[in-house]
């Protein structure tokens, strides 16, 4: 026992609880024929929960963590609390990068050591737990030797570190039964074009992505290779800006078939979408894979990794999930960390607990209207002139025959209504 979490009881659904416990999340409850648990698949994510310091722009560490230091034993207290946090919460799934679960060594081979025995602790623990592994990432974007980049760096001796490292995170999502591997392209973008060869660097990162892919179908990992978006934040411009931007990016190196996307909430409002549109489009391109549900402040245009709390957001979401066949390697992460001024560990599990209220809530709401139907009866009428056989067949003509049936036919269109508002107010009947 750590006893970090000394005095806190595990979470349990109780609706008319006055304390911390689930109000809406019940993991065991039936929606659309399936457990809420096997429908969200929480994660919680070990970088921000047990590895941030509480700093800002103005100001280094606000928590005063244990576990926090660079030794091999304050790596494993870490561990212990993370999993106890886990267990507290009865979450199915976490995620790690490296560099948040072992201290970094003098040299490659050292925080490969160190990497490899934490992951060994890791199975251990694993084996006693019933939370699995949602994805594993590598972090190449903290390190100063990364802050040119990672596979797109100018000096080759970097992209060699960066895959090795990327081969590394691999073998260890394999050995943990990992569901899923993501790569955020954290520093893979540009400050300048005075300094920056951007053709060169695209080809670099996509010939790592190839390389991932492969290695993937070397070792047998059976898991979805996720590619994460974000517009800007390290970088200025960042080369995987968004789900359109990185599906010509995956259609340029011949991966489209197999690479899906980790869709983040706060990188799709970065990018100026909404999160409903990155997902909706990732579905349609058939590219869709797992979320990161943490919003951002809206007002200050930065990536502020906040937990959700906005229900008719995330219903709106998971909305877009459920149409898309809902998850399959996928899950709900939290990508999301405490304010710096949350310092105690009740705040840690409040954090998540809320949020996974929020996420039921919304998914419950997404699931009501899916189950009620009008929404997808009204936009199917809108496009049932497309179901007529004539209209099919426009499809396969020309311009010119086109043209010539508008004036045979004397076809007058009329404007028909959007109809947004009615949308709108049927959304709010059920969020
Ligand atoms: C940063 C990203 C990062 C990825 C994993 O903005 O969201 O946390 O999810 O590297
Ligand atoms: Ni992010
Ligand atoms: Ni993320």
């Amino acid at each position: 026992m750590a006893h970090f979490f000394d005095g806190i009881e595990g979470l349990r659904f109780d609706p008319a609880s006055t304390g911390t416990a689930f109000r809406h999340y019940n993991p065991d409850e039936i929606v659309l024929g399936k457990r809420m648990e096997d429908h969200l698949r929480f994660a919680v994510a070990y970088w921000h929960s047990f590895a941030w310091p509480g700093g800002d722009p103005f100001g280094g560490q606000t928590f005063d963590r244990p576990w926090f230091g660079d030794t091999m034993e304050l790596a494993k207290l870490k561990a212990d609390v993370a999993f106890e946090m886990f267990d507290l919460l009865g979450v199915p799934y976490f995620c790690w990068h490296d560099a948040d679960i072992r201290p970094e060594g003098a040299t490659f081979a050292e925080s490969r050591r160190n990497f490899e025995e934490i992951i060994d602790y890791f199975e251990g623990k694993m084996e006693a737990c019933k939370t699995k592994l949602l994805w594993g990432t590598a972090n190449l974007f903290s390190h100063r030797r990364f802050m040119s980049g990672a596979a797109t760096n100018p000096d080759p001796d970097i992209f060699a570190w960066s895959a090795a490292t990327v081969k590394l995170c691999m073998d260890a999502t394999h050995k943990l039964g990992g569901e899923n591997y993501v790569l955020w392209g954290g520093r893979e973008g540009y400050e300048t074009l005075l300094n920056t060869d951007l053709k060169r660097e695209r080809q670099q990162a996509g010939r790592f992505l190839q390389m991932a892919v492969e290695y993937k179908h070397k070792i047998g990992f059976k898991g979805a290779i996720l590619v994460e978006p974000k517009p800007q934040e390290p970088s200025k411009h960042q080369y995987d800006f968004d789900v359109a931007t990185v599906y010509g990016f995956l259609k340029e190196f011949g991966l489209e078939g197999e690479v899906q996307m980790n869709i983040e909430q706060g990188h799709a409002i970065l990018a100026g979408h909404s999160f409903e549109h990155e997902l909706a489009l990732a579905s349609s391109l058939g590219l869709f894979g797992s979320i990161d549900m943490n919003r951002n402040d809206y007002q200050s245009g930065w990536d502020t990794d906040q937990f959700p709390n906005n229900v008719p957001e995330v219903a709106l979401a998971y909305y877009e999930v459920l149409k898309a066949g809902g998850f399959t390697t996928g899950g709900t992460n939290f990508d999301a960390k405490l304010r710096r001024q949350s310092l105690d560990p009740v705040d840690l599990i409040a954090g998540h607990a809320g949020a996974m209220d929020v996420c039921a809530r919304g998914f419950k709401a997404a699931a009501a209207m899916m189950e009620d139907g009008t929404l997808e009866a009204m936009r199917a009428e809108r496009y049932a002139g497309w179901e007529k056989d004539a209209s099919q067949a426009m499809l396969q003509s020309d311009f010119a025959s086109i043209a010539a049936r508008v004036e045979d036919s004397g076809i007058d269109p009329q404007p028909t209504s959007g109809r947004q508002e009615i949308l709108e107010n049927i959304v709010n009947r059920f969020v």
